[in-house]
Parts: structure tokens; C-alpha cells; sequence
């Protein structure tokens, strides 16, 4: 059999190496007018710097700045409005030198946020584009590669699959290839199977059990299920808001199948939650 390549114990991000020994918790702010109504949303963008800086005290590792609603079919944003959006808000929040990272599809704005401050380029789109692959080439931020069916607009009309973990697990791995080849340093790269994205329930499900395979490929690997559908879908909780229990299960059970970095709406209770959940791993016993 052959031997995989070891996992690295840090994800290169710019100046800084994040370890991942621990779980790190990404923190979600979105600067857009209406997002998904998931909450999170900023539409001034002091109202977004103070609301990064209340998610790092509260434990954090990373602020992840969206400025494009990814909701289905929603309208494609111009670049230069969604720049307008973004910059401001990186720009401020990275002069606490602190990793932020930037959720765009559009490598003019990746390239925008990078040289504004941001460390890390997040593209749900998994760097489909040459255009971004190029952006990653040259700078040296940490990258996300996201799975996404199909784009925005259309994924979650009738999404299918043969088999969602080998298609998603292949594609996963053939992005960081091309990244690979194109000159990115694998420790920049981490893998995200785009929980929600041209997904129906059961592919959702399939992919959070596929976990433990899919950290066997050797790249750290991003979750990202906060608040989404698929939570009211299984409990009835129809307001993103109401969605916090389920959250915090998906957290504690991704992280116990290897996740190192989970993106979340809300972060303090998902760092209490994985502080206590750890103590509880590492402790073996209930104390009597
Ligand atoms: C992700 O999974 N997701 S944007 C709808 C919701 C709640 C949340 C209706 N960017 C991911 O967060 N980046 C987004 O309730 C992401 N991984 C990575 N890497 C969608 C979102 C959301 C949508």
C-alpha cells in the first residue's frame, strides 16, 4: 500500500503557521445586505470590524470576511462592489495581525483582499478557476478548497451523485494537485467537502460520515455546517437562528473524525463546546 504523505501539524497562512493540534474555530462575517438571512450579517462595515474583534476575544483563530451571498440562485454580485464591500472591513481587522481570511469566488477580489492584509483566500468554488489557481500561485496565503456542485445559482436544484464521497473526495484532491503543480506549497492547503453546497440531506450526511476518509487523504480539513438547511431539515428549526444545537453537534462529531478547523456563526459556544469536549477526550473518566 502506498504510504500517505504526513498530515501537517500546521497550516501555513501568510506570516503565520496555525497549529492544529488543537481544533481552531473560524469565525463567520458576512458584509452583505441580506446573506441568506443566516445571520452574521453586517451591512456597515464598522458594525463588521467590531463584530471580528468580539469573535476573536471570544476564541477564534481565524474571521472569515464574505461580501457575496452564495444563497441559491442568488444574483452574482460585480466584483468591484463586492471589493467595495470586503476591503475595508480586512484592511481594518488585519492591523491586529490576527488571520483573516476572505470567502470570494472572484480571484480580482482574492487578489484585492490579500494585498489589503488578508492571510488566507477561502473560494467555494475550489479554485475551478485558472484565474484563481494563478492568484494562489502568487501570493502566499493559506487556501480553502471548497466542494461545490454545479454554481450557486443551480446546486441545489435535484443535486446527484453516484457515489457524493468518491466524487467529492476526488475532486477535492485533484484541486490540490492543480494548485500543487502550480507551485503552492501543500501546507497551504486545506480541504472542505462544502457541506450544503448541491448537497440534498442524505449527501450531507454521507460526507460527515466520510470524514475520517477524507482526513486520510493527508490535507487538514475545514467543516462548515452552521446553521444550515440541512439542520432544519432534520429538526424541524426552520429560523437559521434556532439552529445552534444542531450546530454544536455537527462540531464536536467532525472534529472527533478529524476536522481541524470548523467555521461557525457562533463563537463562543462552539469553543466552549470543543474546549469541554476535549477535556472530556483527553480525561477518559468522569471525575467522581
Ligand atoms: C463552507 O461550508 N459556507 S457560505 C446557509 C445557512 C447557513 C450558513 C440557511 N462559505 C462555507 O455559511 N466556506 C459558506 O443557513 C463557506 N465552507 C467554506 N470553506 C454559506 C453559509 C450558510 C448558508
Amino acid at each position: 500500500m502506498m504510504e500517505m504523505p504526513e498530515k501537517p501539524a500546521v497550516w501555513r497562512c501568510g506570516p503565520s503557521e496555525l497549529a492544529l493540534e488543537t481544533p481552531l474555530v473560524m469565525g463567520i462575517l458576512n458584509v452583505t445586505p441580506d446573506s441568506f438571512s443566516d445571520g452574521g450579517t453586517h451591512e456597515d462595515p464598522a458594525d463588521a470590524v467590531v463584530a471580528g474583534q468580539r469573535m476573536w476575544e471570544q476564541g477564534a483563530a481565524i474571521v472569515d470576511v464574505g461580501g457575496e451571498s452564495t444563497r441559491p440562485g442568488a444574483q452574482e454580485l460585480s466584483i468591484a462592489f463586492e471589493i467595495a464591500r470586503v476591503r475595508p472591513v480586512i484592511q481594518r481587522l488585519s492591523m491586529e495581525s490576527r488571520p483573516v481570511s476572505i470567502d470570494t469566488r472572484h480571484a480580482e477580489v482574492a487578489i484585492a483582499c490579500v494585498e489589503a492584509g488578508a492571510t488566507i483566500i477561502n473560494d467555494v468554488s475550489g479554485f475551478r478557476d485558472p484565474a484563481m489557481v494563478d492568484a494562489a500561485a502568487s501570493c502566499d496565503a493559506g487556501l480553502v478548497v471548497m466542494h461545490m456542485l454545479g454554481d450557486p445559482a443551480t446546486m441545489q436544484s435535484t443535486p446527484h451523485y453516484d457515489d457524493v464521497v468518491r466524487e467529492v473526495g476526488g475532486f477535492l484532491l485533484a484541486q490540490a494537485a492543480v494548485l500543487e503543480s502550480a507551485g503552492v506549497a501543500r501546507e497551504r492547503i486545506v480541504l472542505d467537502p462544502g457541506i450544503g453546497f448541491g448537497k440534498t440531506l442524505a449527501h450531507n450526511l454521507a460526507l460527515l460520515n466520510a470524514l475520517p476518509l477524507l482526513a486520510d487523504y493527508g490535507y487538514p480539513l475545514l467543516v462548515g455546517a452552521s446553521r444550515k438547511r440541512f439542520i432544519g431539515e432534520l429538526t424541524g428549526a426552520d429560523e437559521p437562528r434556532s439552529r445552534l444545537g444542531g450546530s454544536l453537534a455537527v462540531a464536536v462529531e467532525a472534529v472527533r473524525s478529524g476536522a481541524a478547523i470548523i467555521r461557525v456563526h457562533d463563537v463562543k459556544e462552539t469553543v466552549q463546546c470543543l474546549t469541554v469536549s476535549k477535556a472530556l477526550w483527553n480525561s477518559g473518566v468522569v471525575p467522581s
